[in-house]
């Protein structure tokens, strides 16, 4: 894509054009030529947008109270952006057609943005794509963005650092990991949801969560997560309950975010992540140019192939050359 064109279509971008809004995306997502003079046009207006993270186990409910949130936050006259990291194997197909048939109703709503990311980054958190997809949508310009991860691990750590927000989604089968689960998530959860609700167990592991964040010891002054049930599909309309409630406290800790400073600290730790992400592909991206028709990647690897040398000692010595000795040059 020429240059001038990429200005064409962020300004397009910023002027609310939702099919240039996909455009970008798929331009960046794909690391296609000219996604950096993407970024750098967009970085500007981004951080405006409410972030929601809801994380939680396979099937627990993320999507269908993602679906349910989003109707309740455009009766609320707000426009919303949601992000699907990774929303199913590829063993598992069939997730994220449902998915799809989930929130297709929203579809014709102008005032929804839903967007499926199919990659996760190469050490298992979210990529660097994905941070870059969230703040193309915050330059589109939307009230809330709700990041939907699959909770395995490193993609909970991450979302506590840029979601204003996050939501961790249980169900009561669970039950039994609930000791191994205590220890982490009260450093991750700000919302504990204990959806399907109608489900039997339901009370007790309400119960053992509540007792789970009074025995937490959590700092004077700090936001105590909140527990809350759900129930999110019900052949009675009137049995689905508990999402405004749920609303209620994302806009109660949004508050509480304001009134102790801690957005500043959002903000700081969301860079420091990206600015590891970025610098990580960028420094990769930039030596193995420098290296390319100089035949040494090939002996690197060959060396190490033959036992003479180890990937550590062969980064060390690339570093040594490419990047540390720069200065003296
Ligand atoms: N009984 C009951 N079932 C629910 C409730 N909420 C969601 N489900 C069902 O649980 C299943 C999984 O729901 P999803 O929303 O796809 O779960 P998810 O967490 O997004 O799943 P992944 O994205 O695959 O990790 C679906 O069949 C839903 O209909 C609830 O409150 N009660
Ligand atoms: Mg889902």
């Amino acid at each position: 894509m020429m240059e001038n064109n990429i200005d064409e279509m962020v300004r397009k971008l910023l002027d609310g054009d939702r099919r240039m809004l996909a455009r970008t995306i798929t331009l960046v997502e794909n690391g296609r030529k000219g996604h950096r003079n993407v970024m750098r046009q967009v970085y500007p207006h981004t951080g405006k947008a409410m972030i929601v993270g809801i994380t939680g186990a396979g099937g627990a409910g993320k999507s269908t109270l993602t679906d349910i949130l989003i109707a309740k936050f455009r009766k609320m006259g707000k426009t919303v952006g949601v992000v699907l990291v990774d929303p199913s194997s590829p063993f598992t197909g069939g997730a994220m057609l449902g998915d799809r048939i989930r929130m297709k109703k929203h579809a014709q709503d102008k005032g929804v943005y839903i967007r499926s990311i199919a990659s996760r980054g190469t050490m298992g958190g979210l990529s660097r794509a994905t941070y870059d997809i969230i703040r193309i949508i915050e330059a589109f310009g939307v009230d809330i963005i709700i990041v939907e991860t699959l909770g395995t691990g490193q993609d909970e750590i991450d979302i506590v650092h840029f979601a204003h927000t996050c939501l961790v989604v249980f169900t009561p089968g669970m039950g039994d990991d609930i000791q191994a689960m205590k220890a982490g998530i009260l450093e991750i959860a700000d919302l504990i949801i204990m959806n399907k609700a109608d489900l039997e167990g339901a009370e007790t592991f309400i119960r053992h969560l509540k007792g789970a964040v009074t025995a937490a010891d959590i700092p004077e002054g700090a936001w105590v997560p909140k527990v809350l049930p759900s129930i999110c599909v019900s052949d009675k309309p009137a049995n689905i309950k508990g999402q405004d409630e749920i609303i209620e406290a994302i806009y109660e800790h949004f508050a509480f975010l304001h009134k102790s400073k801690s957005l500043d600290a959002i903000k700081f730790q969301r860079l420091e992540l990206e600015l590891g992400l970025i610098l990580n592909s960028e420094l990769q991206n930039l030596i193995f140019k420098g290296l390319k028709g100089t035949g040494l990647k090939k002996k690197y690897i060959n060396a190490i192939l033959g036992g003479e040398n180890d990937p550590y000692s062969v980064v060390r010595e690339i570093l040594d050359t490419y990047v540390l000795h720069r200065k003296d040059a």
